[in-house]
C-alpha cells in the first residue's frame, strides 16, 4: 500500500534530483579511491612481485540504511547531516593476504597529499570484544565537478581473508537472531576469531620467512619486470645508476 504523503509530484522529482546529485559525488569518490587502490596494487606487484590484495568491494550505502542510521543516532533527516556525521555512505573493503600488507596499504593511502586522514580505527592492534578485527580509515578526497570541488568522505575498511570471512559469519548471525545472539554462539563466534587470528599471526610467520629468501634471491637476477615483460638489465647500467646515488 503506498504511503499517505503531501509532497507534490513536482517536490518528488526535485528531491530525487537532489539526492542523486548528493549520491554522485560519493560514487565518484569511490571512482577516485578504487583508481588509488588499483595503482597502488600494480606498483607494488611490480616492486615485491606478489599482490598483496585478494580482493576489493565498494558499495553505497542505501538510501534506506541511511535513514535508520540517522535515526540511531537521534540526527536530523537531513542531506547536511548525512555529508557532515555518517562517514560511511561510500565504503570499500580491501582483503589482503596478509597483517602486514594491511599496514602496507594503509600507510600508502594515508601518505598521499590529496587524502586527508579523519580517523583510523586500529582494531587489529584490539580487536573488538566480540573477536572483530579489521582496520578502518575515514578518508576524505577531493571529487572534482563540473561546478564545484567537494571534499567527500570514503570509509576504507582494511582486512585479511581470515578477518573477512569471520566478520561475514558474524554479520549473517548478528541479523539472523535480530541482534540477539544466543551466549553460545556468541562464545563460538569469540573463539574462531581467536582461532582466526593465530592463523593470520602463522601465515605471517611463513610470509615473513619467504619474502626474506627471494628477496636474496631476486638480488642476484638482473632483470625486471615491467607489463608482464622481463627486461635484462646491463651490468653496466646497473653499476653507473649505483654509483651514481
Ligand atoms: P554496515 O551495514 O556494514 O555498513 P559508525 O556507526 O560507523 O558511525 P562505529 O560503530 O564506531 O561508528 O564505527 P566502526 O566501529 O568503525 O564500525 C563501522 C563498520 O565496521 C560497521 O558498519 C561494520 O561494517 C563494521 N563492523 C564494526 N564492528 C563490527 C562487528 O562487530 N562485526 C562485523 N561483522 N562488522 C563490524 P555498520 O554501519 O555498522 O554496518
Amino acid at each position: 500500500m503506498s504511503q499517505q504523503t503531501s509532497v507534490s509530484v513536482e517536490q518528488i522529482k526535485a528531491v530525487k534530483q537532489e539526492f542523486t546529485r548528493f549520491m554522485m559525488m560519493y560514487k565518484f569518490a569511490l571512482d577516485e579511491m578504487n583508481t588509488k587502490i588499483n595503482i597502488l596494487q600494480e606498483e607494488f606487484q611490480y616492486i615485491h612481485s606478489y599482490n598483496p590484495i585478494e580482493h576489493t568491494k565498494s558499495r553505497l550505502k542505501s538510501p534506506e540504511s541511511i535513514v535508520k542510521k540517522l535515526r540511531r543516532k537521534g540526527l536530523p533527516l537531513s542531506l547536511v547531516s548525512v555529508k557532515d556525521q555518517i562517514q560511511d555512505i561510500a565504503g570499500i573493503r580491501i582483503s589482503c593476504s596478509f597483517i602486514s600488507d594491511i599496514y602496507i596499504i594503509s600507510e600508502m593511502l594515508q601518505k598521499q597529499k590529496d587524502i586527508t586522514v579523519i580517523e583510523c580505527k586500529d582494531y587489529i592492534e584490539k580487536a573488538k570484544p566480540n573477536g572483530y578485527q579489521s582496520l578502518h580509515l575515514i578518508l576524505e578526497i577531493p571529487v572534482f565537478m563540473s561546478d564545484r570541488e567537494e571534499r567527500v568522505k570514503v570509509e576504507v575498511q582494511i582486512r585479511t581473508v581470515a578477518m573477512d570471512f569471520w566478520a561475514s559469519l558474524e554479520h549473517k548471525i548478528y541479523y539472523k537472531y535480530e541482534k540477539a545472539v544466543p551466549a553460545h554462539l556468541l562464545k563460538e563466534l569469540k573463539e574462531a576469531a581467536d582461532a582466526a587470528a593465530e592463523l593470520d599471526q602463522k601465515m605471517e610467520r611463513i610470509h615473513q620467512e619467504v619474502e626474506s629468501a627471494k628477496s636474496k634471491e631476486e638480488a642476484d637476477q638482473q632483470v625486471i619486470y615491467i607489463d608482464n615483460k622481463t627486461l635484462e638489465l646491463p651490468h653496466k647500467l646497473i653499476q653507473a645508476i649505483a654509483d651514481a646515488k
